[in-house]
């Protein structure tokens, strides 16, 4: 692994430039302040990561196909002793060749000035506008001025093009190395969850199990969480992207955590729900199992050939069998379905992508049709139900639960793996875990 899989990743996407007669320029982006003088800790943007294998920011990767000497180029900081004092150690640009594999590296003050030369005789450019206005309007001026002086022997670049449209389905497609790197994730998000819910109790707060879950992301060689953690008690488990996790959790109520390890910059996303004081009441407990049948059954459509809708429509259409069965629905299956009333306990999409970022990249509708699903693409499986605290058209015993089961599934040749498969999710395995305490009779 390690600069290989970069490598890789990197040929694969100049023998796709090359054939387009495309360059590339992928930035990393900067540090970022997050108040006064601190900043936030980097981060490398997905893109670059995937190419180039380097942590460090102020870099751009240009990868030219068509150049005569040298097709991947990486700008960066040069060493300096007084600044890397303060700020920490350089790779520089003497190291950079051997390091990272990459033909030539030079100062990052000199990339506009280089790319002068390395661009002319590539007709499109490759380049993510949005990220860095600066770097935008650079980047524009530049290849202006290059039209502005274009010899008819060379090229100059003619066109811009979106990431989206080849390296992101490059992205879409896991490779060996990279699927190593998902199921150390996956792995690593199990033992925080399993470690979670032997600390969950009446009384801790959500915001302690926020600081377990980050500690044993980074303690087991995580580099920390692949989003921000939500650990939901109560009711806060119907808001979606619950963040505050700074309330005592209750005895009787239901906690939902979703939370994921970050390997080597890959994503796991994984949400549990769990009794808190070990036993789901009555209507708990049915909804839990209904969101449970409907992931199984969800689960069960991931295969090639299969799409997002499919497996989505398969979890509504058990939920909504479920609700009209407890009654939380009214009126037939076809109208449910058809008027979306379901909506107001499921209101999200079933799954997404999962690589590099959470919500990885990669198209989900091709020429109008949802994709199919092919073998190495990773996606999430979630569906959920919530019943808002105020929601006054359903009995108070059912109002205020909210309820998420998530995992990360791996389309394989003939079906699908479950990458998050040690997180336990099954009714008896949480009451277990999370009520064995008092059987041992451990106190806090
Ligand atoms: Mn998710």
């Amino acid at each position: 692994m390690g600069m290989s899989m970069h490598r890789d990743h990197r040929e694969r996407f100049l023998a796709l430039l090359a054939r387009e007669n495309a360059a590339a320029i992928v930035p990393t982006g900067a540090l970022k302040i997050r108040n006064h003088d601190s900043e936030y800790r980097f981060r490398p943007r997905s893109d670059f990561w995937y190419l180039s294998g380097f942590r460090e920011p102020d870099a751009v990767l240009v990868l030219v196909p068509n150049h005569a000497e040298a097709t991947s180029v990486l700008f960066l900081n040069e060493r300096d002793r007084e600044k890397e004092t303060w700020t920490g150690r350089r790779l520089g640009v003497e190291a950079a060749p051997s390091a990272l594999g990459v033909a030539r590296a030079y100062p990052l003050a000199e990339l506009d000035e280089r790319l002068e030369e390395l661009l002319p005789g590539h007709e499109r450019i490759v380049y993510g506008f949005g990220e860095d206005q600066q770097l935008d309007r650079r980047m524009l001026e530049l290849v202006g001025a290059l039209q502005q002086k274009s010899r008819a022997l060379r090229p100059t670049p003619r066109q811009w093009v979106e990431p989206a449209l080849g390296l992101h389905e490059l992205r879409l497609r896991k490779d060996a190395a990279e699927l190593e790197c998902l199921r150390q994730a996956a792995r690593v998000s199990a033992e925080a969850h399993r470690a979670l819910m032997r600390a969950a109790r009446p009384g801790v707060n959500e915001g302690e199990l926020d600081a377990l879950l980050d500690y044993t992301f980074r303690r087991r060689g995580g580099s920390g969480s692949a989003y921000g953690n939500i650990v939901a008690g109560g009711a806060n488990a119907c808001i979606l992207h619950y963040r505050e996790n700074d309330r005592a959790l209750v005895a009787g109520e239901l906690c939902l955590v979703d939370a994921g390890c970050e390997w080597e910059f890959y994503a796991s996303d994984v949400t549990r729900t769990l009794p808190i004081g070990g036993r789901f009441s009555p209507e708990q407990r049915a909804l839990y199992e209904l969101v449970l049948r409907a992931e199984y059954a969800a689960l069960a459509r991931v295969r090639p050939g299969a799409t997002q809708d499919d497996v989505h429509d398969t979890a509504v259409g058990v939920l909504v069998d479920g609700l009209l069965a407890l009654g939380l629905l009214s009126g037939s299956r076809a109208d449910a379905l058809a008027q979306h009333t379901y909506r107001r306990f499921y209101m999200h999409r079933t799954g997404h992508w999962l690589g590099l970022d959470v919500h990885d990249v990669g198209l989900y509708v091709q020429a109008g049709k949802p994709r199919p699903f092919e073998p190495g693409m990773v996606t999430t499986v979630e569906p959920g139900l919530y019943v808002a605290e105020d929601d006054e058209s359903v009995e108070p015993r059912w109002r205020g639960i909210g309820i998420r089961i998530e995992d990360d599934v791996l389309v394989t040749a003939d079906g699908h793996e479950v990458l998050s498969a040690d997180v336990p999710k099954e009714v008896d395995e949480l009451e277990a875990l999370l009520g064995g305490r008092e059987r041992v009779g451990l106190q806090r």
